[in-house]
């Protein structure tokens, strides 16, 4: 399986790495690992993302390299999307990259879509990083301690540390690889964990005041409109996570974060604590997608509206099993 991908990427001179609009560590580790080996290959490596790179991820080695797509589309031989289950969640990029690549999909998410030329898909992995992790060590690549760094942080963040569902003895393995290869677990916990800016901070302050109890206390929400983010000077890489303090609470099995965008959509973040609450289904109904646990979607309509109707659908989708 792994030889599909390699050899291309071994015949490629230019090569385009990217991932999911609004990245996370998962996204941006796996994209810095992949161009770090594939610079070492010699080949000439080109990696963008949408937003940028969050001034958060500034922990991740090489994050220098990653920018905004550009205007003006450019040729590559390969094109490497990342982390990324749908075409358009690639956003910008798409419109970035010219006619004649050769588009190779590597992600774990169970909704991903198989947009590529070549497409490995592994929902069993809890993070691409743990995906390209065995990609290595099939392909016999030693991994540098920037690499480890890149894919420790992807596995450690999409896992919620090593904790959520999907993490199993492949994982450990890949973590006891990585820290083999050189990460130094608490200097790189540190800056992954314990280095949140203060708006952040006042964000989760804002959402715990905020957070609503729906159905029983099974369901815990919370909402933010453009309004109280600009109040709070939020950016949108500080809603990350949040949404998974209030998954914690005993007895709520889903927890859903509701964000107002602009032109009259809003972004829903849903977690759920029940495997039999599978709410990446629940958001393939509304255009998203994700993992059984935790996935999104952005949806049109106002705040208000959309709430109700997400809600509902939870909703029933908890009292159909009582
Ligand atoms: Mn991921």
């Amino acid at each position: 399986m792994f030889d599909e991908i390699l050899a291309p990427l071994k015949s490629a001179r230019r090569v385009l790495v990217a991932s999911h609009v609004r990245p996370d560590a998962d996204a941006l580790g796996s994209t810095l690992a992949a161009a770090l080996w594939l610079r070492g290959l010699g080949k000439e490596v080109v990696t963008w993302n949408e937003d940028g790179m969050p001034e958060k991820f500034r922990y991740l080695p090489g994050h220098e390299g990653i920018t905004a797509p550009p205007e003006i589309p450019e040729k590559f031989d390969v094109f490497l999307a990342l982390d990324t289950s749908v075409k358009n969640r690639l956003g910008s990029v798409v419109n970035a990259i010219a006619p004649g690549a050769l588009w190779i999909n590597i992600d774990h998410h169970v909704s991903n879509e198989c947009y590529g030329d070549i497409n490995h898909v592994d929902p069993t992995s809890p993070a691409t990083g743990q995906i390209l992790y065995e990609f290595f060590r099939a392909i016999g690549v030693e991994i540098s301690h920037p690499m480890a760094d890149n894919l420790f942080a992807a596995i450690s963040t999409d896992t919620g540390s090593f904790q959520y569902q999907g993490t199993d003895s492949r994982t450990f393995e890949a973590g006891a690889g990585l820290i083999a290869a050189g990460v130094d677990v608490a200097t790189l916990s540190r800056a992954m964990y314990e280095n949140q800016p203060r708006r952040r901070f006042e964000l989760l302050r804002f959402a715990l005041n905020r957070t609503e109890f729906h159905c029983a206390d099974r369901i815990a929400t919370f909402s933010l409109t453009m309004e109280d983010a600009g109040r709070l000077g939020v950016l949108p890489e500080d809603n990350e996570g949040i949404i998974d303090q209030v998954r914690s609470i005993e007895g709520v099995q889903a927890a859903i974060f509701f964000e107002e965008l602009p032109e009259g959509r809003v972004r829903v973040s849903a977690r759920s604590k029940n495997p039999a609450l599978d709410v990446c289904k629940i958001c393939q109904i509304f255009k998203g997608g994700g993992h059984r646990l935790a996935a999104g979607a952005r949806i049109s309509g106002s705040l208000a509206q959309v709430r109700e109707e997400f809600l509902k659908v939870v909703s029933d989708e908890i009292l159909k099993r009582d």
